[in-house]
């Protein structure tokens, strides 16, 4: 790995310039070296600003909206060079693309003044390390952060284009499964916008996350090559390329000056990280930060061997393989598939953004290791990349030559690790065997770590029976295993959960033996939080430019002081406001309505309840509770109706008018979470073609759920399901999105939905179900006593084994499950809880559904409605990025 190619150290006068960036002595040195002549030239027709300017895009808060001639003429200048398509052929994607590169433009220029001015200041800089970045869709995003949608929306109406269906033009960058990923592109955000030096590092896959199709009402998976077309937001740096070594074996040799031995590893295999930049403009600043994702690429250097025995054809084949490590994101949510290309995964992507971020660091303080903590700060999103830590102390060791302890203290301060979940199956564990072919030196590694670590527990804890083992790295089983989250423990300074449940849960279970030995400090809470440039003002326009109005912000600087929605509070009372508010709420069911046309074929009426659960399909989230509870609903209308009840007086007495959604995926293996979308697709078929049912009650599963569906979603909701066992949902961070965007929730006493509730108050939010300290108790007593259904759940059970719904075979492991497998989720115990806080909760919705006239429904939901957006400032993820920095990374913002 030492053969990179670093940029040129040569000292003053002979510098060369090179591609990869200068240190600020060097830019001084560089600017003498110039002659003069060529220096006019280059000032003359430099587009980038000096560093204290502002860039050259027009800004729609000036005055009456920036000038959008300067858009037109480069929107222009694209599509005649860039495209070679001219007015005649350019349609609304060759519109999309030349004003995504027009603005690339300008994104570029604003990053390349952020990062001269960050080397200039040589302060600290964060690297947050994530395999998933769901990023959604770029260029309305770009447009919002550069404050210039207004002109450039303009400009594309001038030019004859209409700017809402330029954005739809862009394929969603699905480049993770669900929240994790979700919330490292809220970071992201957050990290520019208020101003950090933060960098992003992850994997540029070919296919993102699969399109989810629904089939005679089963999911079917079709592959998201989403670089279809050029992607206009890339900029390839075909000049950064890191050599990265697989397999081979690991010898001793002594040093030659010290004579002190030395483990030198040679790999068998090698492959090229090509880097690809993605510019992360921040809000209202010109400070743009970098997204780097890696692809894989062959090396030029062929195996002679091979070649020689005449065997090209395997030679070349060996080299196609090199691509294969970044072609496809693993479809896994919360799941460990334990894969070998997974760790190849792991190990391609970690190599090489470290590599990167040492010879950054190198080019700045070369031989000063002492200062690398100071410097650099790095955060590992989940156990993904722990393996960054062995290669950060491989790096010190092997290659840098410092002594083992120097070099740990240092990997240690660098390191912090945050945990997204408590559940056994989502930790990652690798077996020992695997990490030992692929990786030789860094199993050896893996075991020093262990073996110093395991040596000073048993000093500081001679008497604690069973902790050695209990806290072992190495897993002693069959085949023994590599436990990634206690070498992540180990490694780090720090520990984070990501809500304060969370965060205490981690403590008393899984990580209980490493709070024993590193005490409490080391373990942390940083609540999730999301960002309300896409999940406010982009996904939600209307209610945006409501709420900018009554805070009388014109320029829509709530949206990085999210706590001036408190001052919302106000209008509580106020009649006009409240019926603009429900107004805003009504177009945008009507938007998710049209959504759903679309999608499903399927008619709905916007005014009636719009009761929603999106999110990945997993048992613990527990569609099947909510689908139950459905069910239970269709069955309770037929027994009236059939009794003789009329339509309008059920409306009128037991149920209002409510639309059921559910959306997500399921992992493509993940049998049970499969059968509930089908499940949840024939009791929609089931429901929706009865006759006599009308708007009483529809079900809708739409299908490919992503950040672009719910973008029109969430803002949608009148009520939304977070509803997972209590103890099992990290944190959550959709019912963040719904409840942002003036929905309600019904929810478990689970992850976020306890500091939300604290937040809005425990009268606007609509809790249930058991708490997460009987989880336990109760799943024991399924075990010995087996499990009650009650009467209400053993109706849905029967009409489900009637044939209601299709095959009954198809659900029998599903219900199987809950009544002769000890109900692990909980269902059961929950389910009359649920039906009951339902009822109790439709109660204040009214029976009039959503009707804009009835002041009942003003007085009550909208009002709760209000009064949850006014208190959800603390869940922008800027706060959060600002907890991390002062608490963990030890960062400040650069003033600008
Ligand atoms: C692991 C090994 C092999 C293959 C895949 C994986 C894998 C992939 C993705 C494991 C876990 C994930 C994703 C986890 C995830 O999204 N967790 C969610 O993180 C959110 C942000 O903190 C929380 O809000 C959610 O509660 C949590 O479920």
């Amino acid at each position: 790995m030492g053969d990179y190619l670093t940029p040129s150290e040569l000292p003053h006068p002979k510098l060369k310039r090179t591609n990869t960036g200068f240190t600020p002595n060097q830019i001084i040195a560089l600017d003498a070296e110039i002659p003069e002549g060529a220096k006019k030239v280059w000032s003359k027709y430099t587009q980038l600003d000096s560093f204290t300017k502002n860039s050259k895009t027009p800004k729609d808060d000036s005055g009456q909206g920036g000038d959008p001639a300067q858009f037109e003429k480069n929107f222009v200048k694209h599509v005649e060079t860039t495209l070679a398509r001219n007015m005649y052929n350019c349609d609304d994607l060759a519109a999309y693309q030349a004003s995504s590169i027009a603005i690339r433009d300008e994104l570029i220029l604003e990053w390349a003044n952020t990062q001269q001015k960050q080397t200039i200041h040589d302060g600290k800089r964060v690297y947050y390390l994530s395999l998933e970045f769901l990023m959604g869709r770029a260029l309305d995003n770009a447009l919002i952060n550069l404050n210039s949608r207004k002109t450039t929306s303009t400009g594309l109406e001038n030019l004859g284009f209409n700017l809402e269906d330029v954005i739809e033009q862009e394929p969603d960058a699905g480049l993770g499964n669900g929240g994790l990923g979700r919330l490292a592109a809220c970071f992201v955000d957050s990290l520019s916008s208020k101003n950090y030096s933060g960098w992003g590092y992850g994997l540029n896959y070919q296919y993102g996350i699969f399109k989810q199709k629904i089939i005679d009402g089963y999911q079917v998976e079709a592959p998201d090559y989403w670089l279809k077309f050029s992607n206009p937001w890339e900029i390839v740096r075909s000049e950064i390329q890191i050599p990265i070594d697989f397999g081979g074996y690991v010898y001793e040799t002594h040093d030659i000056n010290t004579g002190a031995p030395r483990r030198i590893w040679n790999g068998s295999e090698r492959v090229l990280a090509v880097a690809i930049d993605f510019p992360i403009p921040g809000y209202k600043t010109s400070n743009t930060n970098n997204l780097r994702l890696w692809t894989s690429k062959p090396t030029t250097e062929f195996d002679f061997t091979k070649f020689n025995s005449g065997d090209y054809q395997q030679s070349v084949a060996q080299q196609q393989k090199a691509e294969a490590i970044t072609s496809v994101l693993y479809p896994n949510d919360n799941f460990d598939s334990g894969k070998a290309l997974r760790l190849k995964q792991q190990y391609f992507w970690v190599s090489a953004s470290l590599h990167d971020i040492v010879r950054r660091y190198k080019k700045n303080h070369p031989n000063n290791w002492e200062k690398f903590p100071d410097q650099i700060a790095i955060q590992l999103n989940d156990t993904h990349p722990t393996i960054a830590i062995v290669e950060l102390q491989r790096i010190l060791v092997d290659l840098e030559n410092l002594p083992w302890d120097k070099a740990w203290s240092i990997v240690t301060k660098v390191f912090a690790y945050t945990n997204h979940t408590v559940m056994a199956e989502a930790l990652e564990k690798w077996p020992v065997d695997l990490i030992g072919r692929l990786l030789p030196r860094h199993l050896e590694i893996i075991y020093d770590i262990n073996f110093f670590f395991l040596k000073e527990v048993e000093r500081n804890f001679p008497d604690y029976q069973g902790l050695l083992s209990r806290v072992s790295i190495i897993e002693e089983s069959q085949p023994k295993q590599v436990r990634m989250a206690f070498l992540a423990i180990v490694g780090s300074h720090k520990v984070n959960g990501v809500a304060e449940l969370h965060s205490e849960l981690i403590k008393t279970t899984i990580f209980k033996d490493f709070v024993t030995v590193f005490g409490e400090d080391k373990f942390t809470n940083v609540t999730n939080g999301i960002t309300p440039r896409r999940w406010l003002r982009q996904a939600n326009p209307e209610l945006a430019k409501l709420i900018s109005e009554a805070l009388n912000d014109p320029n829509y600087d709530y949206l990085t002081n999210l706590g001036n929605l408190k001052k919302l509070e106000d209008f509580v009372d106020d009649e006009k406001f409240l019926k603009k508010w429900d107004i805003v709420k009504f177009n945008n069911k009507i938007r998710l309505a049209n959504l759903i046309k679309e999608e499903t074929g399927i008619e709905v009426d916007p005014s009636v309840m719009f009761d929603i659960q999106v999110k990945r399909i997993h048992e613990y989230k527990r569609q099947q509770l909510n689908i139950f509870a459905v069910i239970y609903r269709y069955l309770h209308i037929k027994e009236l109706l059939s009794s003789g009840v009329s339509i309008e007086e059920i409306k009128l007495k037991h149920y209002i008018s409510k639309l059921s959604v559910f959306g997500g995926k399921a992992a493509p293996g993940y049998y049970m979470a499969k059968t509930i979308i089908h499940l949840i697709n024939s009791v929609s078929e089931v429901v929706n073609n009865d006759p006599e049912i009308g708007n009483l009650l529809k079900v809708v599963f739409i299908p490919d759920y992503n950040v672009s569906k719910a973008e029109i979603i969430c803002p949608a909701s009148d009520l939304s399901n977070h509803i997972s066992t209590a103890g099992t949902e990290a944190s959550g961070t959709s019912n963040m999105k719904f409840a942002l965007n003036g929905g309600l929730i019904i929810g478990t006493v689970d992850g976020a939905n306890v500091e939300i509730t604290r937040e809005i108050g425990e009268e606007n939010i609509f809790l249930f179900g058991n708490l997460a300290e009987s989880v336990e108790e109760l799943r024991h007593k399924h075990i010995y006593q087996g499990v009650e259904i009650p009467e209400t759940l053993s109706k849905v059970f029967q009409s489900i084994d009637s044939g209601r719904f299709g095959n009954p075979d198809e659900y029998r492991s599903l219900l199987d499950g809950i009544r002769n497998h000890g109900d692990y989720y909980l269902v059961a115990d929950d389910f009359e809880l649920f039906l009951e806080t339902h009822t109790k909760l439709e109660n204040v919705y009214g029976h009039h559904g959503g009707d804009v006239t009835d002041s009942t429904h003003l007085h009550n939901w909208v009002k709760k409605s209000v009064l949850s957006v006014a208190n959800m400032g603390f869940f922008s993820s800027d706060r959060c990025i600002d907890e991390y920095a002062e608490n963990i990374w030890d960062v400040e913002p650069l003033s600008q």
